[in-house]
């Protein structure tokens, strides 16, 4: 599953309007959407997604945050996906995030940072099949 990577469209991304522009990015930069979804997450489901950071400080708001609206997650499919994706989104702290990544030019803040993107390939087929079944993947 290396050329497969999980991302999830903020609650500050669809509030903001910028799901549009986010995706157009996404897609022009040559991933391909396997499987994709406008949903919520419950209180319970965001603190399994984020169970890794259950002891940070931040873990009550992250949960708060996270489930504050509606997401778009996806999985999407490049070579080289996980770090690609990582890299076009951006340093988790948009004031460290490269010009012109996702981070940089849609998030506020550390905390509300309008995109995820997984971290490993471990993870990105952990996080796919958390929010995916196989019959939502094409
Ligand atoms: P990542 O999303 O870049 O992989 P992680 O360290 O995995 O960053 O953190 C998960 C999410 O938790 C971040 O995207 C962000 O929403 C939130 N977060 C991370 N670090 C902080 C912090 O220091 N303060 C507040 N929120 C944070
Ligand atoms: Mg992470």
């Amino acid at each position: 599953m290396s050329n497969i990577t999980f991302t999830m469209l903020k609650p500050d991304s669809v509030r903001n309007g910028n799901i549009g522009a986010i995706l157009d990015k996404i897609i022009k930069s040559g991933f391909i959407i396997k499987a994709m979804k406008f949903t919520k997450m419950s209180n319970e489901k965001a603190s399994k997604f984020y169970a890794i950071h259950s002891e940070r400080p931040f873990f009550n708001d992250l949960v708060e945050y996270m489930t504050s609206g509606p997401i778009v997650a996806a999985i999407l499919e490049k070579d080289n996906a996980v770090n690609e994706f990582r890299d076009l989104i951006g340093s988790t702290n948009p004031e460290e995030a490269e010009e012109g990544t996702i981070r940089k030019m849609f998030a506020k803040s550390i905390s509300e940072n309008a995109i995820h993107g997984s971290d490993s390939d471990e993870n990105a087929k952990i996080e796919c099949e958390f929010h995916f079944g196989a019959d939502e993947i094409y």
